[in-house]
């Protein structure tokens, strides 16, 4: 049985062009350095996000972890906005692995300001743990896709900069942002220390995710990964998949946006949803279903009678991810099911 899937973009199957790359892929052990593809993914990575240096990761889990451990000491503090993948969703890894606190601050839109930063800053005293670390995530996943202007950023990492603070940037969806900004990725990775971002979401490969940074960064980087069970031997296939993902699938995703903003707009419609499509800028739609007087979870089930695959973040807030492998058509057939639904 067909379903059509809007969960998230991570569930976007390979294309052929990524199969055959796949394939045909020259490889070799990585751990000792010498896969060939592997090494021409991660300079290819380098050139267009214009740092010294990039890291294939088996996953963007893994990325942000290993960018917290190596630039903050345990018993410090990474800054970060309440609703963001590293605080939520990575299994408290920035504690157990880098032995740091995180120091979640509430910002409207999931957007990260300077002022709420500074007031999360420790003072520099022996009285409290000093802030190793900013994270921000641009886009913003669980906030709904939102982006953080370039000027922002601009101001944060500068700001940040001035009080001796790295900023690492989850960039995930980060081509994403760079649509929206109408900014190269290039111009957005150059503000941050480092940057993690996706090959196996809306880029649609079947795995993997790049850390990038400076060359001495990224040497550090490699045995932490090997410490965390992410160094991969003859992973030339997937690093394959990886390079078409990065050369050919990035300008496919202002599709994605309009598809989204085509189904924010119906559901917006729908009573009992409260959602403004004006909001919808990428590819995530969150919206609130409390109207319906049902949980995330009652409608989770009725979708899915309908085969419509959609989650809800809370009780009260549904995700919708639109994507390569769903069509203007199948958002118009999620918005009758959705109607159905919540009746
Ligand atoms: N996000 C996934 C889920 O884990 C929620 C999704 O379906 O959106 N940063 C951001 C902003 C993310 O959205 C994700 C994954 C990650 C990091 C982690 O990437 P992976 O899943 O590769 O570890």
């Amino acid at each position: 049985m067909e379903f059509i899937d809007l969960r998230s973009d991570t569930v976007t199957k390979p294309t052929t062009e990524m199969r055959e790359a796949m394939a045909c892929a020259e490889v070799g052990d990585d751990v000792y350095g010498e896969d060939p593809t592997a090494r021409r993914l991660q300079e290819r990575a380098a050139e267009i996000l214009g740092k010294e240096a990039a890291l294939f990761v088996p996953s963007g889990t893994m990325g942000n972890q290993i960018a917290v451990r190596l630039h903050t000491q345990p018993g410090q503090e990474v800054i970060i906005e309440e609703r963001s993948h590293m605080f939520n969703l990575e299994m408290a890894g920035m504690a157990v692995i880098s032995g740091t606190l995180a120091h979640p601050i509430r910002c409207a839109d999931g957007i990260m300001d300077w002022d709420s930063i500074e007031a999360a800053l420790r003072p520099k005293n022996s009285f409290h743990a000093q802030t190793g670390l900013i994270a921000i995530e641009n886009t913003q996943n669980w906030a709904g896709g939102t982006v953080m202007s370039f000027e922002q950023m601009q101001n944060i990492t500068e700001r940040a900069h001035n009080a001796g603070v790295p900023v690492h940037l989850d960039g995930a969806r980060v081509f994403n942002a760079a649509i929206v900004l109408k900014r190269d990725v290039a111009e957005i990775a150059s503000l941050f220390d480092s940057v993690m971002f996706s090959l196996s979401k809306g880029l649609c490969a079947p795995v993997g995710s790049m850390l990038l940074g400076s060359r001495d960064f990224i040497d550090r980087a490699i045995p932490v990964r090997r410490m965390l069970g992410g160094g991969m031997r003859e992973v030339g296939v997937l690093a394959a998949a990886g390079l078409v993902a990065l050369e050919k699938m990035p300008d496919r995703l202002s599709e994605d946006h309009h598809m989204a903003k085509f189904l924010a707009k119906g559901l917006a419609e729908i009573q009992g949803i409260a959602l403004d499509p004006e909001r919808v800028r990428t590819n995530i739609i969150v919206f609130d279903i409390s109207g319906t007087g049902q949980t995330t979870a009652e409608i989770s089930a009725k979708l899915k009678q309908r085969r419509v695959l959609a989650n809800g973040i809370d009780d009260h807030q549904m995700r919708m991810v639109t994507h390569k492998d769903v069509s203007f058509s199948d958002c118009e057939i999620a918005l009758s099911a959705i109607r159905e639904s919540v009746q």
